[in-house]
């Protein structure tokens, strides 16, 4: 809680400059948002950007591997026809370049840059109640002022840093995965440690054991890992998907991650045991996520058919890693959840430069100047690679001193965990917006990202149409979205998580509280609320309210 002499008074506004709306961060949900209020409300709009270019989770991920695990002709934008027609992807998965290059020609193609300022870090940002602004102020000292604050700061964007002793004691080179170097940086010949298996993690393993004389692979929860399946988008399949775009975007609206396959509506039950294995197979040999949403519907609400589903997963682990030590330590003992996409990720484990340390059984102790000391003694490498995951969901927009009325701050206001109406708004902090904000719907991010940046600008129109000059949501309206997001959450597998350590529930942050980050239901369900909350005119929020004043 700021104090009432921190508030910013209004003496110096003249220096520093006022916009509409002021976004913060230059990834797939700030460049959308700037879209939508720029090109379609027609406001004047600022954006800040911390990095030196946009891409967001894009400019900082750049380590080797690094990939997205939707395909990626709706990992992009629908906004305009013309962007998706001109556009040409040439992976079903695409790689970080290939991405931030996409996200690089969106914001030269709409002359977004001339809004943007890159290296600019948000440090505070207070709604000041006797103007009804938002006071926004940067590291380097810069000081604006805003009607509307949207953050599109990403879910995965404050890094969870190494946690070991002795990391400033090694003489070799240390790198976290998400905060890789611009630069080339030299893997060939070394013997590399690679600590954590998350999808960061696991598409790293197979990129580093290429070159590396010689990879560690330090694992502390095994996951399961399906078959990317990833191939050239040929001219062939370009055609298909330009002639098609309509219905592929329909499909994927409908899907429950918001990808571009159909969920099925078979139960386990309805299948016999042959047919359940050739159906799991079908899916396994297709790719990508479809063991979770095309063999069965009721994987992640069905314990016989989650055991099931998991168990197919474990024995082929077994097929495929030769050493069956190994092969063991690999397949997963927790639920199925999310699981990840690996290319050629088990494959790897057979080559004779890997192996594999559980540190759940040989925890590591500390980082030594030769290496890594475990409980059973100590590994010497030339290059140590940290992929440990990311503070999820709240961590990002707790760090950024952000305060709603009265100075309250939004780490006060979500000490229990984040609590927020449909993942967008917050009560008491009016006239803010969330892109991808905690309790957002957890699916294909550029899909959510653009429909909640479509929903903001609506929002906004309602007020000016309706001479409203803030909104907020009403109390009840968080606590029931809290509570269905709860509801959600725990009657699926995802309710595991916290013993898996996840960040979905924020289990991998020591003193983190336990709460789910992100709304775990299906996309399509997610859209329909959305969208009737427009349809009621908005009716879980006030308008003006206490935030009204006589300027
Ligand atoms: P994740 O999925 O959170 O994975 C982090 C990994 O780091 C995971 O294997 C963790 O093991 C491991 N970890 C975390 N802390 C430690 C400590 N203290 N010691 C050892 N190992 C540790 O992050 P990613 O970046 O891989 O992926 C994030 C998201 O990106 C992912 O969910 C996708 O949606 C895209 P643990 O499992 O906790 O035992």
């Amino acid at each position: 809680m700021l104090a009432e002499s921190e508030l910013p008074s209004e003496a110096d506004d003249v220096a520093h400059p006022h916009c509409d709306a002021l976004i913060i961060g230059a990834g797939f949900s700030g460049l959308a948002a700037l879209y939508e209020l720029r090109e379609k409300l027609g406001l004047s709009v600022r954006l800040l950007e911390a990095g030196t270019d946009v891409g967001g989770v894009w400019h900082w991920n750049r380590y080797p591997g690094a990939r997205c695990d939707s395909d990626s002709f709706v990992y992009c934008y629908s906004f305009s026809k013309e962007l998706q027609n001109d556009w040409e992807w040439s992976e079903r998965y695409a790689a970080q370049p290939e991405i931030q290059r996409y996200l690089q020609y969106v914001a030269d193609r709409f002359e977004m840059r001339r809004d943007i300022e890159f290296g600019t870090r948000v440090t505070s940002a207070v709604y000041r109640e006797t103007s009804n602004e938002w006071v926004v102020s940067t590291e380097d000292g810069q000081t604006f002022r805003c009607t509307y604050l949207i953050s599109a700061v990403g879910p995965l964007s404050r890094v969870f840093k190494p946690p070991f002793e002795g990391m400033d004691t090694f003489e070799g080179d240390l790198h976290l995965a998400s905060q890789w170097p611009e630069g080339p940086v030299d893997l060939a010949g070394k013997r590399v440690a690679l600590v954590g298996t998350g999808a960061t993690g696991i598409q790293m393993t197979p990129r580093i054991a290429s070159v590396a004389a010689q990879l560690t692979v330090f694992q502390r929860t095994p996951q399961y890992v399906l078959p990317a399946r990833n191939f050239l988008l040929d001219a062939g399949k370009q055609l298909e998907i330009k002639s098609t775009y309509d219905e592929i975007w329909a499909q994927t609206r409908r899907q429950a991650f918001a990808l571009p396959i159909d969920d099925t509506k078979r139960l386990f039950s309805d299948v016999n045991s042959a047919n359940r294995q050739r159906l799991m197979e079908r899916a396994w040999e297709l790719g990508g996520f479809r063991l979770i949403f095309e063999a069965f519907a009721d994987v992640m609400t069905d314990e016989e058919c989650n055991q099931a589903v998991a168990d197919f997963v474990r024995n082929k682990i077994r097929a495929i890693v030769a050493d069956p030590e190994t092969a063991e330590r690999l397949a997963p003992k927790n639920k199925l959840t999310r699981p990840q996409l690996g290319h050629h990720y088990y494959e790897t484990y057979n080559r004779a430069n890997v192996s594999l340390v559980d540190i759940k059984a040989d925890p590591i102790e500390s980082i030594t100047p030769k290496g890594i000391r475990t409980a059973s003694g100590e590994y010497e490498f030339d290059v140590i690679v940290f992929a440990l995951g990311f503070d999820g969901g709240t961590g990002a927009m707790t760090q950024m001193g952000i305060c709603g009325r009265d100075g309250q701050s939004l780490e006060e206001k979500w000490e229990a965990g984040p609590r927020t109406y449909l993942g967008i708004c917050v009560d008491e902090f009016p006239n803010m917006f969330m892109v991808f904000g905690p309790q957002t719907c957890f699916a294909n991010a550029p899909v959510i990202s653009e429909r909640a940046s479509s929903w903001i600008a609506k929002a906004i129109s309602h007020m000016r149409e309706q001479g409203h000059r803030a909104m907020e949501p009403t109390p009840e309206a968080v606590e029931s979205w809290v509570d269905h997001v709860a509801e959600v959450y725990y009657g699926t597998a995802y309710k595991h998580g916290k013993d898996a350590g996840s960040w979905l529930v924020g289990a991998n942050v020591p003193g983190k509280p336990i709460a789910p980050q992100l709304y775990v239901g299906s996309a399509a369900s997610y859209f329909d609320r959305i969208e009737q909350e427009v349809d009621d005119e908005f009716k879980g929020f006030t308008f003006d309210g206490q935030a009204r004043v006589s300027r």
